[in-house]
């Protein structure tokens, strides 16, 4: 069944069974679950709870650590089956980067996997982008929307530090956020031009913005 093979990837990533995980995302390719379905429903769900754990004290970064590497795992076999977008030209050109002083990677590079496969040309700085390199890429790169990512309430506030000085520059570039401590809210309130709390949002909101 396509549910239990869901569940199965949840629990393979809050067990953190980094040996067996591939395979288990391999048969779930096979069996004919949506990879999408699989990333957001199994592994982001597995990952969360093993962030509340975290978060609770009940484990400590090395298990953190072996679950995220679990979920890395899995995804390197998932996300090349992702449906790709009907490519005609170009939706539009994208810089994207997880803030300052933040290593987070999982969830910038599944908007950035989802945004090429909608057919953005996406321009991927890495994580711990320093706001200066955003600010010099949009120089140079002149996309038409910069899109950053913050795991920490310690590192949202970087993504202002872009946002400002950006749009006295240059109002044309549109801003997405994301990341999960940030709300709708905030990204309102710093000046972003739209924001999703996940991937396949963060297409809908992009294809809004970049017409
Ligand atoms: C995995 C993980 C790690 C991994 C990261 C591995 C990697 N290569 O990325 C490791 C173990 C390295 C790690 C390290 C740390 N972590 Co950590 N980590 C997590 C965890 C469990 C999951 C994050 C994740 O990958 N989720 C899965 C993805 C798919 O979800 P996501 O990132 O939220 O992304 C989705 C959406 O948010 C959205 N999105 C994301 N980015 C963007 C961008 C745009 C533009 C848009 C539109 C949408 C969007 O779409 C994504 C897909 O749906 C979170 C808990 C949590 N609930 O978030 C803690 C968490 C973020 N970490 C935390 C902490 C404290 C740390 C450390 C400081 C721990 C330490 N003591 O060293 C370090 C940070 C080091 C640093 N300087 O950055 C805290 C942060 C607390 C805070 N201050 O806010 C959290 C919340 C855990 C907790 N409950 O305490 N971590």
């Amino acid at each position: 069944m396509p549910e239990d093979m869901v569940k199965q990837l949840k629990n393979a990533v809050i067990n953190y069974e980094m040996e067996t995980i591939a395979d288990l995302a391999k048969s779930a390719l096979k069996a004919g679950v949506d990879p999408l379905v699989a990333i957001e429903k199994g592994l982001a769900e597995g990952i969360k709870t093993v962030g509340e754990r975290f978060g609770r004290g009940e484990i400590y970064l090395p298990e953190l650590v072996m679950g995220a590497e679990a979920m890395k795992t899995a995804l390197a076999v998932l996300e090349p089956s992702v449906p790709k977008g009907q490519h005609r030209a170009s939706a539009g050109k994208v810089v994207i980067g997880t803030v300052q002083d933040d290593i987070h990677e999982i969830g910038k590079n599944l908007v950035s996997t989802m945004l090429t496969a909608n057919g953005f040309e996406v321009v991927d700085l890495g994580v711990n982008v320093p706001s200066a390199d955003f600010l010099k890429k949009a120089d140079e790169v002149k996309p038409h929307m910069m899109a950053m990512s913050a795991l920490m309430t310690t590192t949202m506030p970087r993504m202002a530090e872009v946002i400002t000085p950006l749009k006295k520059k240059n109002k044309a570039i549109k801003i997405l956020v994301g990341g999960a401590p940030v709300t709708d809210t905030y990204a309102k309130e710093i000046g972003a031009d739209g924001y999703s709390g996940d991937a396949s949002g963060a297409v809908d909101v992009a294809k809004k913005l970049v017409r």
